[in-house]
């Protein structure tokens, strides 16, 4: 009878050790799950306040040309200034920069898909300046043009990348980002590194280059003549308020001695149409990123040409 009761007594002593075993793990689980809903609504509201920080990004190109009355774009405009502000209970960062300051390396074809050479220049001698080969502006021509025949010594499609591990084969189409770079034949992870500031993959083949806001290594890439130091006195010379239209660069006395032949000046412009959003929104402990390219029209209308969360 004792022997029965004491066995009763370690039964009831392991179911109640059981069920308090069970109600920890409850309580515990349904704290995660309530951690782990609140993280994704925050982070959801963490990211519609970065598309409010895209939305207002696009006001501001907006009045940079209904408001502003000029159409000159310098790094020197409401645009151009990084903006950190705090909005209920979020904190936001938006940068606009504007992506025609860069080289844009679908513009290695003109919009017939023909070699565009002035733009391929340009890119080689970035390339040259980067100490990196100048073949390299072959392999991109290459990755983009629509036939599969490599052009030069440094041309490369699908024959070559198909004898990569892993296979792949080229684009044969505009790149969408420039990361597009890491995957053509003669770019490593550090050539990308040195070339990343300097360019740019728009959805367009024939861009002009702002000389407002390229920085001395694009401008530096112009004429053959015009070293880094040459670019950096010109970035001086522009000051926050830019050159007023293409000819008082061209005709800079800084550039008395880098003619610009006569056929290469509508590559080049005082104003741009695109420009890359980068904004951070940061609510309770969500924080977004969001980068979007951003086309704005001459009459000042803005569109949304790609949104990517995260890296661009
Ligand atoms: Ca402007
Ligand atoms: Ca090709």
């Amino acid at each position: 009878m004792k022997q029965q009761q004491g066995v009763a007594l370690i039964t009831a002593v392991l179911i109640v050790a059981l069920v308090t075993a069970i109600a920890v793990a409850m309580a515990s689980k349904q704290q995660l799950d309530i951690r782990r809903s609140a993280n994704i609504f925050n982070n959801d509201i963490a990211y519609l306040f970065a598309l409010g920080a895209e939305d207002y990004a696009r006001n501001v190109l907006e009045w940079d040309i209904t408001k502003d009355g000029s159409k000159i774009d310098h790094t020197g405009e409401n645009w151009a200034q990084t903006v950190s502000v705090p909005v209920e209970g979020a904190m936001l960062t938006g940068t606009l920069q504007d992506l025609q300051g860069l080289i844009n390396l679908n513009s290695l074809l003109n919009s017939n898909g023909e070699p565009n050479p002035i733009m391929q220049a340009r890119f080689k001698r970035l390339l040259k300046q980067q100490d990196l080969e100048e073949a390299i502006a072959d392999a991109v021509l290459d990755w983009i043009d629509k036939d599969i025949e490599s052009t030069g010594f440094g041309g490369a499609e699908d024959d070559s990348y198909m004898l990569q591990m892993p296979p792949y084969r080229a684009a044969n189409s505009l790149m969408v980002s420039s990361s597009e770079l890491m995957l053509i034949k003669g770019v490593d992870a550090e050539a990308y590194s040195k070339l990343a500031p300097f360019v740019t993959a728009l959805p367009k083949s024939d861009t002009a280059i702002n000389v407002n806001t390229a920085p001395a290594e694009v401008l530096a890439t112009l004429t053959a003549s015009l070293t880094v130091a040459d670019g950096e006195a010109l970035v001086e010379a522009r000051g926050e308020e830019g050159f007023d239209k293409i000819e008082s660069f061209i005709d800079h006395n800084l550039m008395t001695n880098h003619p610009i032949p006569e056929n290469e000046r509508n590559s080049l412009a005082v104003e741009s149409g695109y420009f890359l959003l980068d904004a951070m929104a940061e609510f309770d402990q969500s924080i977004a990123r969001l980068h979007s390219l951003l086309k704005r029209n001459p009459d000042g209308g803005v569109h949304v040409m790609m949104r990517s969360r995260g890296a661009y």
